[in-house]
């Protein structure tokens, strides 16, 4: 099982500014930490950040017929981006959301997601076990899937 994992805009600059919201941990931390899961599910990954919608959409078109399946923090692009949704539709590849904060507890303009629509589980206020349990999630959806078929 191979997954692609996606980061969003400034998530490069975790553990170097807003450490009350996200954490004191970087981005090197997270990226090592999110193999780390992988590596124990027996899920090859790739992690990838970027700053740009239309990478992320790149590599989410780019993701069909490579990946089993995207775990994606889609980070400001959350609540705005319909180029990610309407990616994560076109390749429909089993996808996961997840959100280091809790974005239900912050401003009204984080709490919609449209990237969340097109995915079959967001996890969000959790840190970097958020991922873990994206990942862990997104690989059972996967194998039930594969049983059921
Ligand atoms: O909670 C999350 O993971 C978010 O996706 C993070 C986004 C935010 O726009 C979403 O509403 C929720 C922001 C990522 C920026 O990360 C920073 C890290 C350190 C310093 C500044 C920004």
């Amino acid at each position: 099982m191979k997954f692609l994992i996606l980061n969003g805009p400034n998530l490069n600059l975790l553990g170097l500014r807003e450490p009350d919201i996200y954490g004191r941990q970087t981005y090197a931390d997270l990226a090592a930490f999110v193999q780390a899961v992988c590596a124990r599910e027996g899920i090859e990954c790739e992690v990838r950040q970027s700053n740009h919608e239309g990478v992320l959409v790149d590599w989410i078109q780019e993701a069909y017929g490579k990946f089993d399946g995207i775990v994606m923090n889609p980070a400001a692009y959350t609540h705005t981006s319909v180029a990610l949704l309407d990616a994560l539709k076109a390749v429909s590849l089993p996808a996961a959301e997840v959100h280091l904060s809790n974005i239900y507890d912050r401003e009204d303009f984080r709490h919609i997601s449209y990237p969340g629509k097109a995915c079959v589980k967001t996890v969000y206020g959790k840190g970097f076990a958020g991922y873990e349990e994206a990942i862990c999630f997104l690989k059972n959806y996967i194998q039930e899937r594969k049983e059921t078929r």
